[in-house]
């Protein structure tokens, strides 16, 4: 078991019902929600969109990360994203952020995920569920935040929990 960590975003229909059938979904296909942030709003990029609801989740996993992707896009596709273009409005997006400490550059997968320190809305999800130094970039989640942009990124009440009863909020 290893454990890998997605950031999920959803800007298309019931956004926090896709966000907890995004972790049933994960935790059925051999993905285990361990750790999952706060589920906050954050302006879209680019900006003529919907606004996302974001979170990240560490998972416990043996699937190894080009298989996890497939996991990724299955999941994708099961709540009805279909291809529209990159950046554009999706019910759920789930993306890897991190598998362990591998490092993948294939046309089909880059990990770590090539613009973690660019975007606010993956760092201040992600800073509440890996503290430490991040894998592979050996820096933290904080640190990296520091000089982006965070305005009108806010937590909200929505709560998602581990352990495959998503579906429902506390
Ligand atoms: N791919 C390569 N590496 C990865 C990886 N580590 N994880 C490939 C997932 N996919 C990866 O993905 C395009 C291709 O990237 C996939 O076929 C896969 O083989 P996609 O999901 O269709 O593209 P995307 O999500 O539109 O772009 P990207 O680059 O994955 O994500 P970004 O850069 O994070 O942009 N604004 C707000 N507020 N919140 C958001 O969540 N998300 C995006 C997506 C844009 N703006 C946003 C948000
Ligand atoms: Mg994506």
């Amino acid at each position: 078991m290893s454990e890998a960590v997605l950031a999920l975003g959803s800007n298309l229909g019931d956004r926090s019902a896709n966000l907890r059938a995004a972790l049933d979904l994960l935790a059925e296909r051999g993905a285990t929600p361990t750790r999952v942030s706060s589920v906050w709003e954050t302006p879209p990029v680019p900006a003529d969109q919907p606004c996302y609801l974001n979170a990240v989740v560490a998972v416990e996993t043996d699937l190894d990360p080009e298989a996890l992707l497939a996991v990724a896009k299955e999941v994708e596709h099961l709540l009805g994203r279909r291809p529209t273009g990159r950046w554009r409005p999706r019910p759920i997006d789930v993306d890897l952020l991190f598998c362990g400490e591998a490092e993948v550059a294939t046309e089909a997968l880059t990990v770590p995920h090539p613009r973690i320190a660019e975007r606010a809305f993956v760092l201040l999800p992600l800073a509440e569920v890996l503290e430490g130094l991040l894998p592979v970039l050996g820096r933290s989640a904080a640190a990296l935040l520091e000089g982006l942009d965070t305005a009108g990124h806010e937590r909200t009440g929505v709560r998602l929990r581990t352990g495959g009863q998503g579906r429902r909020a506390r």
